[in-house]
């Protein structure tokens, strides 16, 4: 596994701040980019395509981030859900003391709110003294690969909820959202790049083969989860997902409606009518912008003649022998 924490000065103070920052432009400077929207680039460190802040976001996720044995990280490819899931996880390992009633965090929040990504968490030592535990320990999440999380991740007993979604369906969210953030480029041209594997993240297919595997050889440690496993049995995983997190759903919540409670609570059509999720805005997109349809094949009105063909085939090489589809 690579890692760059040998590679870092260490940023404790202004000077060191300041140090760091300068190390990164220079590092950047050397790294292959291509333009994601305005003038933002995706560069591309160790065979994977990070975002303007992805780097900057590893270094200091290396530096300062370290996992204990009761983190749970929830681990994503960009727009496969990662908004439904950070609304489940934060409720399920809250329940008691936030119990599901007007005053929920979620209904005044946005789940990106209440379960930070690490790549900009750790990134500024002011918000790293914020307190992100619950009864369980903490949680946080990410978009980066396995081959770069820091170490700790790995080496402790941290959990790992990973979610993915159909590739097409995938391309299809990570289109209109980053349109929003205002990128230029054509449909087609978009297409191209991220079947090239510039993506955010991307190649997205090294990144799910990649947790697949850890989480074939750990299952006890990674909990695969496919977007649209999810919708299609959401009572059934999300009692998984709260036994993997150690917080199971006993027989009386489950006899009270526990189950649909949290299922609503965190539906697409709850939050996507919040004014906080209408009219919020984060530093990096508005909240409206992680609701758009919420549908499973959406693909089909957007991806013409061979697109869809031409993802199935890239889909079915990468992950031939795998035993894994999407
Ligand atoms: P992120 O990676 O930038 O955090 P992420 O939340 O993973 O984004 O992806 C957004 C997708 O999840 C959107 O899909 P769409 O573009 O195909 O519509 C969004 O609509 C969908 N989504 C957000 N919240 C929910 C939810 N509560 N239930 C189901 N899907 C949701």
């Amino acid at each position: 596994m690579s890692t760059t924490a040998s590679l870092v000065p260490c940023s404790t103070d202004q000077k060191q701040e300041e140090l760091m920052q300068e190390y990164c432009k220079n590092l950047l400077s050397t790294l292959p980019r291509e333009r994601w929207f305005g003038s933002s680039y995706l560069y591309k460190y160790n065979g994977f395509w990070l975002g303007p802040k992805g780097l900057p976001g590893l270094i200091a996720c290396q530096n300062h981030f370290q996992a204990r044995d009761t983190d749970v990280l929830l681990i994503t490819t960009p727009k496969s859900g990662t908004t439904w899931l950070k609304a489940l996880m934060f409720t399920l390992a809250n329940r008691k003391i936030y119990p599901i009633n007007q005053n929920h965090p979620l209904l005044k929040q946005n789940p990106h709110s209440l379960v930070p990504f690490m790549e900009f968490f750790f990134f500024s030592p002011e918000k790293m003294n914020a307190d992100f535990s619950c009864p369980l320990g903490r949680l946080y999440s990410t978009h980066y690969p396995l081959a770069l999380l820091p170490e700790s991740v790995l080496n402790s007993g941290c959990k790992i909820v990973y979610l993915c979604r159909n590739i097409k369906d995938t391309f299809v969210s990570y289109w209109h959202f980053s349109k929003k953030l205002g990128a230029e480029a054509s449909l087609e041209e978009f297409f191209d790049m991220f079947c090239e594997g510039v993506s955010l993240s991307g190649p997205v297919w090294d990144h799910v083969l990649g947790y697949w595997r850890e989480s074939l050889e750990k299952p006890e440690k990674v909990l695969f989860l496919k977007y649209e496993a999810l919708q299609e049995k959401p009572s059934f995983h999300l009692k998984l997902l709260a036994e993997f997190m150690g917080c199971p759903i006993s027989p009386e919540e489950e006899t009270c409606g526990f189950v649909d409670e949290v299922l609503e609570l965190c539906s697409f059509d709850n939050l996507s009518n919040l004014e906080v999720n209408k009219s919020g805005t984060r530093p990096t997109a508005r909240n409206e912008m992680f609701f758009r349809k919420g549908k499973v094949g959406d693909w089909k009105n957007y991806l013409i003649g061979e697109m869809g063909e031409r993802i199935d085939h890239i889909t079915a090489q990468k992950f031939f022998g795998s035993g894994l589809s999407l």
